[in-house]
């Protein structure tokens, strides 16, 4: 990092030594696997340098937003809606964390057979390491899994404003009245805590912003279904890594612009690998920075991804909120239905994201899927059987792959994806 952001990250209270080496290994990893890359779109620089500064400009961002009456809102699920924060001008951070730190305190107050997502983000938070978290003033948990409603139970005590939001797991008439009722009590709870009002042109303009984001993402993914891909699935999945902590304009405009890149690209027939590559979309539990240890070892193999069903992927961002509305409470409806969709696994039953991840191959053209599921989150291991028997049963191949955020299984795990990439390869 260019700036020393030394003095900053002790007023949060973080551990410098544990910090730095976090630092350390997220710096090593990155240039490992994303600059190590070949043929990348020149857009990326502007990604590359989120993530250089991901601890360091944008926290030092956060603390000027606040220090100007702003409140930063830090959350864990795509079911928290990014408008209704930016309706009281708040800024929406993503917690998720996706790499083995702090496991050891982690697993002094979880299970040891909790998901790596809810570990990591215990051990980031007791290993005083995430400034997003320290910097947060707000933090958002919903009862979605088991794993996460109860390890919130635990967070309470750790964070100083924790608001839990309760969600509907059957997509009912109930389902979705409760849903309503937690979005306005979260609403309420925003406008408190921020003392600004949502108006119906404040969360018309949130709802704006957060199309924006998503229609640039949806111009992304459209351009990754020509033939030869134009951008890696690395790279791609770092954009909607990125999409949960940069200043939503900012991102929209850089996701725009390489974007035109990409169509210049298309057009010149030029892909970030030839033609031959074998296509496949990646299904599951959602991918956290820095967790890449799947599509490195898929691109690496000689694949290339054209898709990710996941909530860092098209399951986060595929639907846009309807703008239409001249009260509060007929935006707020609109936000409800466009969040009721999500087909999330703790969701029963759950039929569309098979439905979704079938239109993805066709869509993307891909040879075949890879079904992701982190060891001991249930909703997707369980759905993972009836999605790949499902598949199959349409001669769409699927490997399914049940992993956490450990390097120790790579070598197996690459074994068998080689051996699923020969197969798909014969499949055209
Ligand atoms: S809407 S996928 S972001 S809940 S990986 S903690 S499910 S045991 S993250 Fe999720 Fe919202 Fe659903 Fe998306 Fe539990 Fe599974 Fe762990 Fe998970």
């Amino acid at each position: 990092m260019a700036a020393d952001y030394r003095q900053m990250w002790t007023e949060l209270g973080l551990d410098l030594p544990a910090h730095d080496a976090l630092l350390g290994v997220l710096g090593q990893a990155y240039g490992d696997i994303y600059l190590a890359q070949k043929n990348r779109p020149e857009g990326m620089q502007y990604f590359d340098f989120v993530m250089s500064e991901v601890h360091g400009l944008r926290i030092k961002e956060l603390r000027d937003a606040q220090g100007n009456d702003r409140k930063v809102i830090g959350s864990f699920c795509v079911f928290v809606p990014e408008e209704l924060i930016l309706a009281v001008d708040g800024i929406s951070v993503g917690l998720c964390a996706g790499a083995e730190f702090g496991f050891d305190k982690a697993e002094e107050v979880l299970p040891r057979n909790t998901c790596a997502l809810i570990k990591s983000a215990f051990g980031f938070k007791l290993g005083k390491v995430c400034p997003y978290v320290e910097s947060s003033d707000m933090i958002v948990g919903e009862n979605t899994c088991d794993g996460k409603k109860k390890a919130y139970e635990l967070l309470k005590d750790l964070v100083k404003n924790l608001f839990i939001l309760d969600l509907p797991q059957m997509k009912s008439e109930a389902g979705k009245a409760l849903l309503k009722a937690e979005y306005q009590r979260f609403a309420r709870a925003l406008e408190e805590l921020s003392g600004k009002k949502i108006t119906v042109a404040s969360l018309k303009k949130g709802i704006e912003l957060v199309n924006q984001k998503r229609k640039a993402i949806h111009r992304l993914s459209d351009l990754r279904k020509h033939h030869p891909a134009p951008i890696s699935g690395l790279d791609a999945l770092l954009i909607n890594q990125v999409f949960f902590y940069d200043d939503p304009v900012r991102f929209t405009a850089s996701v725009n612009k390489i974007c035109d890149e990409l169509e210049q690209r298309v057009k010149n027939g030029q892909g970030v690998r030839g033609n031959g590559s074998p296509r496949i979309v990646i299904s599951g539990s959602p991918m956290a920075v820095p967790n890449w240890k799947i599509p490195w070892i898929v691109e690496s193999s000689g694949a290339i991804i054209v898709g990710e069903e996941s909530c860092v992927g098209e399951r986060g961002t595929q639907w846009l909120t309807n703008e239409a509305g001249s009260t509060v409470e007929q935006l707020l409806d609109n936000i409800v239905e466009r969040y009721f969709q999500i087909d999330c696994a703790i969701f029963t039953p759950n039929p569309t994201r098979l439905e979704h991840i079938r239109s993805m191959v066709k869509k993307y053209q891909a040879q075949g899927v890879i079904h992701y599921s982190l060891q001991f989150c249930q909703p997707y291991q369980i759905e993972s059987g009836p999605v790949e028997k499902a598949l199959e049963a349409d001669g769409i191949p699927v490997l399914r792959i049940d992993t956490d955020y450990s390097q120790e299984d790579a070598g197996q795990i690459k074994t068998r994806v080689e051996a699923f990439i020969e197969r798909i390869g014969d499949h055209k």
